[in-house]
């Protein structure tokens, strides 16, 4: 038989975070492993390939922090770059650190057990092929595991079935076709316009009008690009402590006049982007504040879209505006004065079935050659719940999850010694820009990685008492905000089922960070650490 591989570290996932993990790892001289499902790196920017894609964070600010030669010598050259550029610069990343021959491809962890007697992980793939590591790194992502929607008879549609976050690596053409799209996030609403231009008809189903502000992306202008990379040390500061660097207001909207508050929307509007929500300071805690931007994005939904009614289906009246993840298009809302695009407003006529060429509304049936699903993914806990992880004593992650996420720092989970979880749950994650997220936990990982070999430490977890503390304060966080209002997947209101707790935690990243620096300056209080002989339990009363 075949002796089984024995690395220090085993990461899971070879996106951003896998990628810069490993490469961190590397250089304190330890051995690691990636295990990727793909065949080749890029995470979500591997599989997210449908017309359209792109990342609403600016390129200049979309990219790692770690190199100054790599930041400095990279070209974006788009304000916000498409899915084959990010995809390029991550090959890149993993061609001018020599990262490829330490990932496997083609590979999913489907199983990871810690064995209490030697200390160490066994990780097993599906293929059967198993390895053992100290450290596990789940670097899956926070929304990888795509979604398609169970509504009856899909599975007898003849057609093809798409969704945005599994497109075929050799992409698709719409011309001459009847399609159908499903969902109307920030998937949908950037490929629906894409669609738009190809297929010969386009039926939009929309369950949930969302708001979508235009990104006016347009080339990236050398002068911008040079200027910005001559103040890139003071700029990756301040992201540091805010994510991305928008223009954070010091006002609140309720304590401004009307035509003030018209104003600053409009020119927000004009310059466009996430930096529209930035407007005042009270928008995601003051509902009424929040009526103020939801109706002036309302406003510009009834300018530009030509027909009344299918304005107003466009315009989102059931959640504050940025509860449910903001949107940013290139069109979206023109979209809809084509010939060739309809809206089906599947609040008023829900789908019933799905026959073997049609979508079957409650009033109408519609013909199609081909199907878009953009209905999203099992966010930020599919990932990891989808591997068999078991923690001491044989106990199932899946099971200490069943009533939602629990973690300490989002980092690490009470029971499971040593595993690391990248931007996940109670932490601030999908809320800030992931790139800035990423890159403090891989740092933290490693700092505590350190802080073990140095003292010849063998285990770390995150003690019961802290972590139920953390939880607690990550639910006052949403809490004190707007966030719980909507049936948005920070919440998994998008999976029958899933326990509805809001998962990431609402924070600025520098206070997390902070909060997180803190922890580990207290030689990682709340976490307990042991030799495999003798338990040093350091958790905090
Ligand atoms: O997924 P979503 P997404 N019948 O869950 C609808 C990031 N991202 O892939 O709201 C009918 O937001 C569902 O309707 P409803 C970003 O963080 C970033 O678009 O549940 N409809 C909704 O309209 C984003 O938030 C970028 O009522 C069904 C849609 O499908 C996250 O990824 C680009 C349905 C799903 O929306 C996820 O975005 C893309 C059903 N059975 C993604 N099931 C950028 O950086 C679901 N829906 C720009």
């Amino acid at each position: 038989m075949q002796e089984r591989m024995k690395y220090d570290a085993i990461i899971i996932g070879a996106g951003f975070a896998g990628l810069h993990m490993l490469d961190r790892l590397r250089a304190m001289g330890l051995s690691a492993k990636v295990y990727e499902a793909a065949p080749d790196v890029g995470g979500v920017w591997f599989w997210n390939r449908y017309p359209g894609a792109r990342c609403d964070v600016q390129s200049l600010q979309y990219s790692y922090s770690f190199s100054s030669e790599l930041e400095q010598q990279w070209e974006w050259t788009e304000k916000y770059a498409a899915q084959p550029e990010i995809l390029r610069y991550i090959q890149h990343v993993a061609d001018r650190f020599d990262l490829r021959r330490h990932i496997q491809f083609n590979t999913r962890i489907s199983a990871a057990r810690f064995d209490e007697e030697t200390g160490l992980w066994d990780v097993v793939a599906q293929s059967g092929e198993s390895a053992q590591c100290r450290y596990l790194v789940m670097a899956s992502g926070s929304l990888s595991v795509p979604r398609l929607p169970d509504i009856p008879g899909i599975g007898d549609f003849t057609g093809k079935i798409y969704h945005t976050g599994a497109w075929p690596q050799e992409g698709v053409d719409f011309s001459g076709q009847r399609v159908g799209v499903i969902g109307t996030g920030s998937s949908g609403i950037q490929v629906i316009p894409q669609v738009a231009k190809q297929a010969s008809s386009l039926v939009v189903f929309q369950r949930t009008a969302n708001f979508s502000i235009p990104a006016w992306n347009g080339p990236l202008q050398p002068q911008t690009q040079q200027a910005w990379k001559r103040e890139y040390a003071s700029h990756r500061a301040r992201a540091r402590e805010v994510g991305t660097l928008y223009e954070f207001s010091d006002k609140a909207a309720s304590q401004v006049s009307a035509q003030e508050r018209e104003a600053e929307y409009q020119r927000r509007w004009d310059k466009g982007g996430v930096n529209f929500v930035h407007a005042f300071n009270d928008l995601m805690i003051d509902k009424a504040s929040n009526d103020t931007i939801a109706d002036f994005v309302r406003a510009r939904i009834k300018e530009i879209v030509k027909d009344p009614q299918v304005a107003q289906s466009l315009c989102p009246t059931d959640h504050p505006l940025g509860t449910k993840r903001i949107c940013v298009d290139t069109g979206y809302y023109e979209t809809y004065n084509r010939p060739n695009v309809r809206l089906v407003d599947l609040k008023k006529t829900p789908i019933e079935a799905v026959t073997a060429s049609s979508i079957v509304t409650s009033q109408q049936s519609f013909e199609l050659d081909a199907l878009v699903c953009a209905t999203g993914y099992d966010a930020l806990t599919g990932a990891v719940l989808n591997i068999d992880i078991r923690g001491r004593k044989g106990q199932l992650l899946a099971q200490q999850w069943a009533d939602g996420p629990r973690t300490y720092l989002g980092i690490m989970t009470h029971g499971f010694p040593n595993m690391f979880i990248i931007t996940g749950a109670g932490s601030p994650s999908v809320l800030v820009n992931m790139v800035v997220g990423i890159e403090h936990h891989v740092e933290w990982i490693c700092d505590c990685i350190a802080y073990l070999r140095d003292r010849a430490l063998d285990t770390i977890e995150a003690g019961q008492a802290a972590q139920d503390k953390w939880v607690e304060h990550v639910n006052q966080a949403a809490a004190k905000t707007l966030f719980p209002l909507a049936n948005s997947w920070f919440l998994g209101a998008n999976i029958p089922g899933k326990p509805r707790v809001f998962m990431p935690y609402v924070a600025k990243i520098g206070a997390y960070r902070k909060e997180c620096q803190d922890i580990a300056d207290k030689g990682y209080e709340g976490f307990q650490i042991s030799r495999s002989s003798s338990k040093h339990n350091q958790e905090s009363s």
